[in-house]
Protein backbone atom coordinates (compact mmCIF):
# COMPACT_ATOMS: atom_id res chain seq x y z
CA UNK A 1 0.00 0.00 0.00
CA UNK A 2 1.46 3.21 -1.06
CA UNK A 3 1.21 5.96 1.33
CA UNK A 4 1.10 9.99 0.78
CA UNK A 5 1.40 12.66 2.70
CA UNK A 6 -0.81 15.89 2.11
CA UNK A 7 0.12 19.53 3.13
CA UNK A 8 -3.02 21.55 2.99
CA UNK A 9 -5.18 18.57 3.71
CA UNK A 10 -8.24 20.07 5.03
CA UNK A 11 -8.92 22.79 1.77
CA UNK A 12 -10.64 22.15 -0.79
CA UNK A 13 -7.90 20.12 -3.34
CA UNK A 14 -6.50 18.53 -0.32
CA UNK A 15 -9.92 16.92 0.72
CA UNK A 16 -10.64 15.85 -3.26
CA UNK A 17 -7.04 14.48 -3.66
CA UNK A 18 -7.79 12.55 -0.61
CA UNK A 19 -10.97 10.70 -2.01
CA UNK A 20 -9.14 10.23 -5.13
CA UNK A 21 -5.95 8.55 -3.67
CA UNK A 22 -8.55 6.40 -1.13
CA UNK A 23 -9.95 5.18 -4.22
CA UNK A 24 -6.51 4.30 -5.79
CA UNK A 25 -6.03 2.19 -2.54
CA UNK A 26 -3.13 4.79 -0.53
CA UNK A 27 -2.66 5.19 3.08
CA UNK A 28 -3.72 9.10 3.41
CA UNK A 29 -1.80 11.22 5.59
CA UNK A 30 -2.03 14.63 6.05
CA UNK A 31 -0.95 17.64 7.67
CA UNK A 32 -3.39 19.73 9.49
CA UNK A 33 -2.78 23.32 11.31
CA UNK A 34 -4.35 24.31 15.22
CA UNK A 35 -7.71 26.37 14.40
CA UNK A 36 -8.78 28.34 17.26
CA UNK A 37 -12.43 27.17 15.69
CA UNK A 38 -12.00 23.48 15.40
CA UNK A 39 -14.40 22.94 13.26
CA UNK A 40 -12.52 24.88 10.34
CA UNK A 41 -9.94 22.63 10.73
CA UNK A 42 -11.91 19.57 9.34
CA UNK A 43 -15.46 20.83 7.35
CA UNK A 44 -13.91 19.18 4.37
CA UNK A 45 -12.71 16.27 5.96
CA UNK A 46 -16.02 14.50 8.25
CA UNK A 47 -16.88 12.08 5.15
CA UNK A 48 -13.60 10.69 5.14
CA UNK A 49 -13.06 10.53 9.07
CA UNK A 50 -11.49 7.23 10.36
CA UNK A 51 -10.23 6.60 6.63
CA UNK A 52 -7.47 9.21 6.95
CA UNK A 53 -4.56 10.00 9.03
CA UNK A 54 -4.18 13.86 10.08
CA UNK A 55 -1.00 15.20 12.15
CA UNK A 56 -0.80 18.70 13.96
CA UNK A 57 1.69 20.40 12.16
CA UNK A 58 3.05 24.07 10.00
CA UNK A 59 5.01 24.77 7.29
CA UNK A 60 6.82 26.99 9.72
CA UNK A 61 7.33 24.78 12.10
CA UNK A 62 10.53 22.53 11.28
CA UNK A 63 10.36 19.78 14.03
CA UNK A 64 6.79 19.18 13.54
CA UNK A 65 8.02 18.76 9.53
CA UNK A 66 10.94 16.63 10.57
CA UNK A 67 8.82 14.62 12.89
CA UNK A 68 5.82 14.09 10.49
CA UNK A 69 7.94 13.07 7.46
CA UNK A 70 10.27 11.01 9.60
CA UNK A 71 7.23 8.71 11.50
CA UNK A 72 5.14 8.61 8.10
CA UNK A 73 8.23 8.13 5.56
CA UNK A 74 5.40 8.60 2.43
CA UNK A 75 6.13 7.27 -0.69
CA UNK A 76 4.58 10.48 -2.28
CA UNK A 77 4.18 14.13 -1.01
CA UNK A 78 1.94 16.70 -1.86
CA UNK A 79 2.53 20.68 -0.93
CA UNK A 80 -0.80 21.85 -0.87
CA UNK A 81 -0.95 24.58 2.13
CA UNK A 82 -0.47 27.71 1.37
CA UNK A 83 -2.15 31.28 2.30
CA UNK A 84 -4.24 30.52 -0.92
CA UNK A 85 -6.58 34.18 -1.28
CA UNK A 86 -4.62 36.51 -3.53
CA UNK A 87 -6.44 39.99 -2.36
CA UNK A 88 -5.76 39.02 1.54
CA UNK A 89 -1.71 38.27 0.41
CA UNK A 90 -1.47 41.99 0.06
CA UNK A 91 -2.61 42.81 3.59
CA UNK A 92 -0.47 39.90 4.89
CA UNK A 93 2.64 39.85 2.54
CA UNK A 94 5.15 38.94 5.37
CA UNK A 95 3.10 35.83 6.49
CA UNK A 96 2.03 34.93 2.79
CA UNK A 97 6.12 34.79 1.50
CA UNK A 98 7.08 33.20 4.56
CA UNK A 99 4.22 29.92 4.30
CA UNK A 100 4.22 30.19 0.57
CA UNK A 101 7.76 30.38 0.26
CA UNK A 102 9.95 29.77 3.19
CA UNK A 103 7.78 27.45 4.28
CA UNK A 104 7.90 25.32 1.35
CA UNK A 105 12.13 25.31 1.47
CA UNK A 106 11.44 23.99 4.89
CA UNK A 107 9.51 20.78 3.85
CA UNK A 108 11.82 20.57 0.85
CA UNK A 109 14.91 20.36 3.10
CA UNK A 110 12.99 17.69 5.49
CA UNK A 111 12.62 15.96 2.42
CA UNK A 112 15.49 15.72 1.12
CA UNK A 113 17.27 14.54 4.31
CA UNK A 114 14.55 12.05 5.97
CA UNK A 115 12.40 10.50 2.62
CA UNK A 116 14.92 11.76 -0.10
CA UNK A 117 13.41 8.42 -2.48
CA UNK A 118 9.57 10.12 -1.91
CA UNK A 119 7.81 11.80 -4.85
CA UNK A 120 7.06 15.82 -4.03
CA UNK A 121 4.02 17.64 -5.95
CA UNK A 122 4.50 21.36 -5.11
CA UNK A 123 1.31 23.17 -5.96
CA UNK A 124 2.48 25.92 -8.68
CA UNK A 125 -0.10 28.67 -9.83
CA UNK A 126 -1.17 30.10 -12.98
CA UNK A 127 -0.55 33.15 -10.95
CA UNK A 128 2.68 33.02 -11.10
CA UNK A 129 2.85 34.57 -14.77
CA UNK A 130 1.13 37.47 -13.58
CA UNK A 131 0.32 39.95 -16.42
CA UNK A 132 2.52 38.03 -19.02
CA UNK A 133 0.29 36.84 -21.72
CA UNK A 134 1.41 35.27 -25.49
CA UNK A 135 0.49 37.25 -28.66
CA UNK A 136 -2.19 34.27 -28.95
CA UNK A 137 -3.86 34.98 -25.75
CA UNK A 138 -2.48 32.04 -24.09
CA UNK A 139 0.06 31.14 -21.11
CA UNK A 140 1.97 28.24 -21.90
CA UNK A 141 5.57 26.47 -20.12
CA UNK A 142 7.85 29.37 -21.82
CA UNK A 143 5.18 32.57 -21.31
CA UNK A 144 7.64 34.50 -18.84
CA UNK A 145 7.02 35.05 -15.02
CA UNK A 146 6.50 38.02 -13.77
CA UNK A 147 4.12 37.83 -10.34
CA UNK A 148 1.83 40.97 -9.34
CA UNK A 149 0.54 40.05 -5.67
CA UNK A 150 2.69 38.98 -2.94
CA UNK A 151 1.35 35.34 -3.40
CA UNK A 152 2.28 34.94 -6.94
CA UNK A 153 6.01 36.20 -5.76
CA UNK A 154 6.02 33.63 -3.18
CA UNK A 155 4.68 30.97 -5.16
CA UNK A 156 7.39 31.64 -7.72
CA UNK A 157 10.13 31.52 -5.10
CA UNK A 158 8.81 28.10 -4.11
CA UNK A 159 8.77 26.89 -7.64
CA UNK A 160 12.25 27.65 -8.46
CA UNK A 161 13.18 26.20 -5.61
CA UNK A 162 11.36 22.72 -6.50
CA UNK A 163 13.55 22.98 -9.76
CA UNK A 164 16.69 23.53 -8.30
CA UNK A 165 16.13 20.92 -5.30
CA UNK A 166 15.16 18.72 -8.10
CA UNK A 167 18.56 19.28 -10.13
CA UNK A 168 20.96 19.99 -7.01
CA UNK A 169 19.99 16.86 -5.13
CA UNK A 170 18.55 14.76 -7.65
CA UNK A 171 15.23 14.44 -6.57
CA UNK A 172 11.77 13.35 -7.63
CA UNK A 173 10.28 17.03 -7.20
CA UNK A 174 7.50 18.25 -9.56
CA UNK A 175 5.39 21.57 -9.88
CA UNK A 176 1.56 21.60 -11.45
CA UNK A 177 1.53 24.86 -12.64
CA UNK A 178 -2.27 24.83 -11.98
CA UNK A 179 -4.89 27.73 -13.40
CA UNK A 180 -8.09 28.15 -10.82
CA UNK A 181 -9.57 25.53 -10.33
CA UNK A 182 -13.45 25.44 -8.36
CA UNK A 183 -15.76 23.64 -6.55
CA UNK A 184 -18.79 23.17 -4.03
CA UNK A 185 -15.79 22.67 -1.48
CA UNK A 186 -14.18 26.07 -2.37
CA UNK A 187 -14.46 28.93 0.62
CA UNK A 188 -16.94 31.63 -0.45
CA UNK A 189 -14.43 34.29 -0.26
CA UNK A 190 -12.84 33.14 -3.93
CA UNK A 191 -15.35 34.98 -6.68
CA UNK A 192 -17.08 31.61 -8.17
CA UNK A 193 -18.19 30.60 -4.91
CA UNK A 194 -19.32 34.01 -3.70
CA UNK A 195 -21.23 34.61 -6.97
CA UNK A 196 -23.11 31.22 -6.84
CA UNK A 197 -23.87 31.22 -2.91
CA UNK A 198 -24.64 34.82 -3.29
CA UNK A 199 -26.95 34.53 -6.46
CA UNK A 200 -28.75 31.32 -4.59
CA UNK A 201 -29.46 33.67 -1.69
CA UNK A 202 -31.07 36.08 -3.43
CA UNK A 203 -33.36 33.58 -5.22
CA UNK A 204 -34.45 32.28 -2.08
CA UNK A 205 -34.91 35.64 -1.03
CA UNK A 206 -31.90 35.65 1.87
CA UNK A 207 -29.90 38.67 0.36
CA UNK A 208 -30.69 41.58 -2.16
CA UNK A 209 -27.02 42.41 -3.38
CA UNK A 210 -23.60 40.81 -4.40
CA UNK A 211 -20.62 42.93 -3.77
CA UNK A 212 -17.72 42.37 -6.36
CA UNK A 213 -14.27 44.06 -7.04
CA UNK A 214 -13.20 43.81 -10.44
CA UNK A 215 -15.60 42.29 -13.10
CA UNK A 216 -13.44 42.38 -16.05
CA UNK A 217 -10.80 40.21 -15.22
CA UNK A 218 -11.01 36.75 -16.73
CA UNK A 219 -9.66 33.71 -15.49
CA UNK A 220 -9.30 30.23 -16.96
CA UNK A 221 -11.65 28.17 -14.46
CA UNK A 222 -11.88 24.05 -13.99
CA UNK A 223 -12.91 21.65 -11.49
CA UNK A 224 -10.83 20.66 -8.64
CA UNK A 225 -11.62 16.95 -9.20
CA UNK A 226 -10.28 17.29 -12.78
CA UNK A 227 -6.91 18.87 -11.29
CA UNK A 228 -6.33 16.66 -8.19
CA UNK A 229 -6.57 13.89 -10.70
CA UNK A 230 -3.77 15.65 -12.76
CA UNK A 231 -1.65 16.08 -9.72
CA UNK A 232 -1.43 12.25 -9.14
CA UNK A 233 -0.79 11.91 -12.95
CA UNK A 234 2.34 14.41 -12.46
CA UNK A 235 3.67 12.94 -9.40
CA UNK A 236 3.90 9.51 -10.80
CA UNK A 237 5.48 10.67 -14.26
CA UNK A 238 9.01 9.25 -15.01
CA UNK A 239 10.47 12.12 -15.11
CA UNK A 240 10.23 14.74 -12.81
CA UNK A 241 8.92 17.86 -14.47
CA UNK A 242 6.55 21.03 -14.63
CA UNK A 243 2.88 20.66 -16.34
CA UNK A 244 0.58 23.44 -17.05
CA UNK A 245 -3.16 22.44 -15.72
CA UNK A 246 -5.66 24.59 -17.68
CA UNK A 247 -8.84 24.28 -19.40
CA UNK A 248 -8.01 26.11 -22.23
CA UNK A 249 -10.91 28.62 -22.07
CA UNK A 250 -11.51 32.00 -20.31
CA UNK A 251 -14.45 33.61 -18.55
CA UNK A 252 -14.67 36.74 -17.26
CA UNK A 253 -15.93 37.67 -13.47
CA UNK A 254 -19.26 39.53 -15.77
CA UNK A 255 -19.32 36.38 -17.91
CA UNK A 256 -19.23 34.02 -14.54
CA UNK A 257 -22.12 36.61 -12.59
CA UNK A 258 -24.29 36.60 -16.29
CA UNK A 259 -23.84 32.58 -16.65
CA UNK A 260 -25.05 31.81 -12.92
CA UNK A 261 -28.24 34.52 -12.58
CA UNK A 262 -29.14 33.29 -16.12
CA UNK A 263 -29.18 29.75 -14.71
CA UNK A 264 -31.37 30.99 -11.69
CA UNK A 265 -33.86 32.96 -13.78
CA UNK A 266 -32.75 36.74 -12.61
CA UNK A 267 -30.49 39.25 -14.30
CA UNK A 268 -26.83 40.06 -12.35
CA UNK A 269 -27.48 43.52 -13.82
CA UNK A 270 -30.32 44.11 -11.30
CA UNK A 271 -28.52 42.79 -7.74
CA UNK A 272 -24.50 43.39 -8.65
CA UNK A 273 -22.64 46.40 -7.41
CA UNK A 274 -19.12 46.85 -7.26
CA UNK A 275 -17.20 47.81 -4.02
CA UNK A 276 -13.64 49.01 -3.90
CA UNK A 277 -12.86 47.09 -0.88
CA UNK A 278 -12.66 44.39 -3.28
CA UNK A 279 -10.70 45.60 -5.60
CA UNK A 280 -6.37 44.90 -5.82
CA UNK A 281 -3.63 47.44 -5.49
CA UNK A 282 -2.36 45.37 -9.02
CA UNK A 283 -4.46 43.13 -10.84
CA UNK A 284 -4.06 39.76 -12.52
CA UNK A 285 -6.51 40.89 -15.76
CA UNK A 286 -6.37 37.78 -18.08
CA UNK A 287 -5.51 33.98 -17.67
CA UNK A 288 -5.85 30.84 -20.16
CA UNK A 289 -3.64 28.03 -19.75
CA UNK A 290 -1.94 26.40 -22.62
CA UNK A 291 -1.96 22.34 -21.53
CA UNK A 292 -1.39 20.91 -24.31
CA UNK A 293 1.94 19.26 -22.78
CA UNK A 294 -0.25 17.70 -20.14
CA UNK A 295 -2.66 16.21 -22.57
CA UNK A 296 -0.02 14.62 -24.60
CA UNK A 297 2.14 13.81 -22.09
CA UNK A 298 0.32 12.22 -19.16
CA UNK A 299 -3.16 12.13 -21.57
CA UNK A 300 -4.77 14.04 -18.66
CA UNK A 301 -8.33 15.32 -20.09
CA UNK A 302 -10.80 17.57 -17.87
CA UNK A 303 -14.20 16.23 -17.28
CA UNK A 304 -15.89 19.53 -16.58
CA UNK A 305 -15.89 22.33 -18.24
CA UNK A 306 -17.17 26.13 -16.99
CA UNK A 307 -20.97 25.37 -17.84
CA UNK A 308 -20.92 22.12 -16.13
CA UNK A 309 -18.93 23.39 -13.20
CA UNK A 310 -21.26 26.11 -12.39
CA UNK A 311 -23.68 23.43 -12.53
CA UNK A 312 -22.31 21.82 -10.28
CA UNK A 313 -22.16 24.44 -7.85
CA UNK A 314 -25.30 25.89 -8.30
CA UNK A 315 -26.76 22.57 -7.33
CA UNK A 316 -25.32 22.14 -4.79
CA UNK A 317 -25.99 25.93 -2.82
CA UNK A 318 -29.88 25.07 -4.02
CA UNK A 319 -29.70 21.75 -1.70
CA UNK A 320 -27.88 23.07 0.77
CA UNK A 321 -29.57 26.96 1.70
O1 LIG B 1 -11.47 33.93 -7.08
P1 LIG B 1 -10.29 34.80 -6.93
O2 LIG B 1 -10.04 35.38 -5.59
O3 LIG B 1 -9.04 33.98 -7.47
P2 LIG B 1 -7.57 34.42 -7.95
O4 LIG B 1 -7.15 35.70 -7.36
O5 LIG B 1 -7.50 34.32 -9.44
O6 LIG B 1 -6.67 33.29 -7.26
C1 LIG B 1 -7.01 31.91 -7.33
O7 LIG B 1 -6.42 31.33 -8.46
C2 LIG B 1 -4.98 31.27 -8.43
C3 LIG B 1 -4.54 30.59 -9.73
O8 LIG B 1 -4.39 31.58 -10.73
C4 LIG B 1 -4.53 30.49 -7.21
F1 LIG B 1 -3.19 30.39 -7.21
C5 LIG B 1 -5.04 31.20 -5.97
O9 LIG B 1 -4.67 30.44 -4.81
C6 LIG B 1 -6.56 31.25 -6.03
O10 LIG B 1 -7.04 29.92 -6.01
O11 LIG B 1 -10.39 36.05 -7.95
C7 LIG B 1 -10.61 35.86 -9.34
C8 LIG B 1 -10.87 37.21 -9.99
C9 LIG B 1 -9.83 38.27 -9.66
O12 LIG B 1 -9.52 38.98 -10.83
C10 LIG B 1 -10.54 39.19 -8.68
O13 LIG B 1 -10.07 40.53 -8.70
O14 LIG B 1 -12.10 37.72 -9.50
C11 LIG B 1 -11.95 39.09 -9.20
N1 LIG B 1 -12.96 39.49 -8.21
C12 LIG B 1 -13.93 40.43 -8.43
N2 LIG B 1 -14.67 40.58 -7.32
C13 LIG B 1 -13.10 39.02 -6.95
C14 LIG B 1 -14.17 39.70 -6.39
N3 LIG B 1 -12.40 38.08 -6.28
C15 LIG B 1 -12.80 37.80 -5.00
N4 LIG B 1 -12.12 36.85 -4.31
N5 LIG B 1 -13.84 38.47 -4.41
C16 LIG B 1 -14.56 39.43 -5.06
O15 LIG B 1 -15.48 40.02 -4.51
Amino acid sequence: MKKALITGISGQDGSYLSEYLLELGYEVHGIVRRSSVSENQDSRLKHLSGKIHTHYGDMMDLPSLTRIITDVQPDEIYNLAAMSHVRVSFDVPAFTIQTNGIGVLNLLEVYRMFAPNAKFYQASSSEMFGNSVDSDGTQRMTTPMNPVSPYGCAKLLAYNLVRHYRNAYNLHACNGILFNHESPRRGSNFVTNKVVKTAVEIKKGLKNKLELGNMDSSRDWGHSKDYVRAMHMIINHDQPDEFIVATGQTHTVRDLCEYVFNKLGMDYKDFVVQNPIYMRPEELKYLRGDSSKAREVLGWEPEYDFESLMDDMIDYWMKKL
